[in-house]
């Protein structure tokens, strides 16, 4: 008989059985199972991501107020990492250690650090109008920020405030070889929070403008080929302009390099204004705020502005990747010829002036072609065929497709949602690269997502435009951000680092002077102030005991020693609001005023290893008034002593053990030429820096044993020999990384 238990036991194994039979292994069977069709499977295929492959391309997105910039690949559209820009983010310490701290403090107006920003579209440095993949650039909207990232490491490396605008148009644009960041103002206002009257002063106080911030390149600062380009402000100017509404612009490129073009907004009228910046950069004729500036009388003069009346609602201008036009973007989209705009400006053929007397050239006059899109047009990007660009219809809910040299339609998307922004990469460089477009989804609200309260993540689609037939075949989502424009380029164009010089302080990209390396953790006091210079690696916090006074003002400077990939620690002391991450190789700094006697656990926030939990140390506070205990000094009984003698004299055997491993690593990595490669010849004299501190463990141990005091003598032994294990692991380190070089050289 079998049992009830047993019979339902044998029917699972039936049904499992039959579900094998029934088949759920071809891929019929699976598109039978969910449902889907051959489109749906081609657009699985297309952006599935097989286990060892790489995104063609790496997307940076605009994230409007969140402040943080989310990287994802395309066409895989995994998000791959948050990056703090314009508001703290704690996972990476920004905003939480000394150091990014202080960058974000002086790049405010006030010294504060603000919680978010408004960023909307970044961009690439160029060189040769191509995307060179070493920096991105993008603008604050909300606080009138400038900020520089740099993408060998990821990181925000400078910030700085525009001290002009009150408000920014939240995109910027570089020239063809960056040698300027151009950001401008949105909604007009008084320069430098001054007040004025809105009834009576608008036209004379309230004012918009072009910013021209100054960069200056320099290659590989440091061993590592660390990018340290800078804004700087000499060199950096603002062209005044009456007050009119500015709105998304962009640089020329190739003939038309030296101009920028931009859509402005008054009372109701639409223009298109042009900038030769190459005329204005001699013509500065006041300082306002220590910046210099062109008034727009001077910018008048010099023959470097005018502007262009569109006849409906311009949403962006954008330059082809030829640099030959220039496309006002609406309902009706507007090709504009830039050599027959130079003729006009040189010749000043003008047909009257804008409200605010800025000479006005007649649209007629250098109109290319033009094509009427459909209602609510969004954006425009440049394909790779030739003069083929892609425009969205917001209320249409469709993406047309067409040749902006002859205004000609070449065809439709249409789609299930309505469009925003779009973007083919490399698309605002002169090489469009790209079988894929992005669309920015305004709405979200198609059947498929789950309601997740009132406010939705933002969504993006990836289009297919390989072929004549353009297909949507994904749907990204985007939490926290509020998306906006993407800027994306070929993957293998960025050439990220995996660690730092031993020492750097990510920010500054230079050798930090709270640099420490292991043997040398030590903890420095000068009255009130407390240093503690520590170091950080599996698995273990140095110092692993901190005392300290109520009231104090204490730092950790930390330096993770780990030379291995992705071996980033966290940092936390618990209560104490502070936080860090620390990349291998970096010395990041956490200050704080111990406040609150107490004993708090500090210990590593990222999981490291199956040991993480290891890394953890105590810092004691001790309140006003604390009195210590004190302990009676042990005098050691004979036995005891002949205790530490055997433990000495094992001790010793361990170490020349433990040298002999050393011995034989260096033997190996001198016989593979390790100076040769920057980084191991690093590691190789941290190591022999670590022996070095050794030797004094090395006379005290001898020392003590000679006078018979063995316990003394152990304990220096000890000292000696976990100097030696320090050295061993670092040279071991050392011997795998060059074992990974040499292998990639003979690949
Ligand atoms: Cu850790």
């Amino acid at each position: 008989m079998i049992s009830p238990k047993n019979r339902l036991f044998l029917l699972g194994f039936v049904l499992v059985l039959l579900a094998f039979a029934s088949g759920v292994r071809t891929l019929d069977d699976v598109k039978k199972a969910r449902g889907l069709n051959d489109a749906d499977v081609i657009s699985a295929i297309k952006t599935f991501m097989p286990r060892g492959g790489r995104d063609e391309y790496f997307s940076f997105v605009g994230t409007g107020n969140s402040g943080t910039m989310v990287v994802y690949g395309i066409p895989s559209m995994r998000i791959y990492k948050y990056v703090g820009v314009f508001s703290p983010e704690p996972w990476q310490g920004y905003g939480y250690d000394d150091e990014s701290m202080l960058m974000l403090k002086k790049g405010s107006l006030d010294n504060r650090i603000y919680g978010y920003g408004d960023m909307r579209y970044p961009a690439f440095s160029e060189t040769k109008g191509a995307y060179n993949g070493k920096y991105l650039f993008y603008s604050d909207g909300a606080n009138s920020r400038v900020a520089l990232l740099g993408l060998d490491d990821f990181e925000t490396k400078q910030m700085l405030t525009n001290p002009l605008f009150v408000n920014c148009f939240p995109g910027v644009t570089v020239t063809q070889n960056t040698e300027y960041i151009v950001q401008t103002s949105q909604y007009p206002a008084p320069w430098g929070n001054k007040t004025a009257d809105i009834e009576t002063e608008f036209d004379t106080k309230f004012k918009s403008g072009v910013t021209f911030w100054k960069f200056h390149d320099t290659e590989s600062a440091v061993e590592s080929g660390h990018h340290q380009g800078r804004i700087v402000q000499e060199g950096t100017f603002t062209v005044e302009l009456p007050p009119f509404t500015l709105d998304y612009f962009d640089a020329g490129k190739k003939s038309s390099d030296g101009f920028v073009v931009g859509v402005a907004d008054k009372a109701g009228k639409h223009y298109v204004y042009v900038v030769d910046y190459t005329k204005l950069e001699a013509a500065t004729d006041k300082v306002v705020n220590e910046f210099d500036v062109v008034s727009t009388d001077a910018a008048i003069a010099a023959g470097g502005v005018a502007f262009i009346e569109i006849p409906n609602k311009v949403s962006k201008v954008k330059v082809s990747p030829d640099g030959k036009y220039f496309i006002a973007v609406g309902d009706e989209t507007i090709v504009l010829d830039f050599a027959k705009t130079k003729d006009a400006l040189a010749n000043k053929t003008f047909a009257g002036n804008t409200d605010g007397n800025i000479p006005l050239i007649d649209l007629a006059t250098v109109k290319h072609a033009s094509l009427q899109i459909g209602s609510g047009v969004v954006d425009l990007a440049f394909d790779k065929r030739e003069n083929v660009v892609y425009t969205s219809a917001f209320n249409d809910k469709k993406v047309v497709k067409w040749n902006f040299d002859k205004g000609e339609k070449l065809g439709e998307i249409e789609l299930t949602f309505k469009p925003g922004q779009l973007m083919v990469p490399q698309g605002n460089s002169v090489n469009p690269h790209s079988n894929y477009l992005t669309v920015v989804d305004k709405e979200g609200l198609y059947e498929n997502i789950p309601n997740v309260g009132p406010t939705r993540p933002s969504f993006q689609h990836l289009i297919d435009i390989s072929s004549d037939e353009m297909r949507d075949i994904y749907t990204m989502s985007l939490p926290q951000a509020n998306v906006y424009g993407s800027v994306a380029v070929l993957r293998t164009t960025i050439k990220p680092i995996i660690r730092y010089p031993l020492g750097t302080n990510s920010r500054t990209g230079e050798i930090s002077p709270y640099k420490t390396v292991a043997g040398q953790e030590k903890i420095e006091r000068e009255g009130n102030r407390v240093h503690i210079f520590g170091t950080l690696i599996r698995s273990h916090i140095v110092p692993e005991i901190v005392e300290v006074n109520e009231g104090d003002v204490v730092t950790f400077h930390l330096t993770n020693l780990e030379r291995a990939e992705d071996e980033t620690h966290g940092f936390t002391i618990d209560t104490y609001g502070k936080h860090g991450s620390f990349e291998p190789g970096k010395t990041a700094s956490l200050t704080f005023t111990a406040d609150r006697p107490g004993v708090f656990p500090y210990y590593c926030t990222e999981f490291c290893s199956a040991l993480h939990l290891e890394m953890e140390g105590i810092i004691l506070i001790k309140p006003k008034g604390y009195v210590e205990i004190e302990i009676e000094e042990h005098v050691f009984t004979e036995e005891e002593l002949l205790g530490y003698k055997k433990n000495y004299e094992d001790k010793l055997v361990v170490i020349d053990a433990t040298q002999d491993i050393i011995n034989g690593v260096v033997t190996w990595l001198k016989e593979n030429n390790y100076q040769d490669y920057p980084y191991v010849a690093a590691l190789v004299e941290d190591a022999f820096d670590q022996l070095g501190q050794a030797e004094k463990s090395k006379a005290n141990h001898e020392k003590y044993a000679a006078e018979g005091k063995w316990h003394d003598a152990f304990l220096w032994a000890e000292q000696y020999w976990q100097y030696q294990v320090k050295t061993a692991d670092v040279g071991i380190r050392a011997k795998t990384i060059l074992t990974e070089e040499i292998e990639k050289k003979n690949r």
